[in-house]
């Protein structure tokens, strides 16, 4: 399977239903299927790279974006008491699907250090 043929590249294509709470020409946003907290959405790029590792310089403005959008969607969500940002990336981080995407975790306590 390559990167382009990921759960996440089907939900981007509308061919899987998702609950999209944000979308422009760079960027989607949708809750999480398995969520781990009270407000669990996924921040992923339409460009579809697989991981953290494998951005390049090319792609400083789209992770940018990434994160003002993380942002954007946690504030509409409600979040004014905070929220985590998680990037898993590769098998020590627990990747399971290789379509970059952030984590928005929000709606209660967060422990620190993460599991
Ligand atoms: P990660 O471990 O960082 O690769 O997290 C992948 C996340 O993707 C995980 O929290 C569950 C979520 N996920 C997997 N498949 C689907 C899906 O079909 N729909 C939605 N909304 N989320 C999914």
């Amino acid at each position: 399977m390559t990167n382009q043929d990921t759960i996440f590249s089907k939900i981007i294509r509308r061919e899987i239903p998702a609950n999209i709470v944000y979308e422009d020409e760079l960027a989607l946003a949708f809750t999480d299927v398995n969520p781990q907290a009270p407000v669990h959405i996924l921040v992923i790029p339409k460009k579809p790279i697989a991981k953290l590792t494998e951005a390049e310089t090319e792609d400083a403005a789209l992770l940018g974006h990434l994160l003002l959008t993380a942002k954007r969607v946690a504030t509409e969500a409600g979040l004014t008491n905070g929220y985590r940002v998680v990037i898993n990336t590769d098998a020590d981080a627990g990747q399971t699907v290789f379509h970059l995407h952030l984590h928005i975790l929000g709606g209660r306590p967060m422990a620190w250090p993460p599991g």
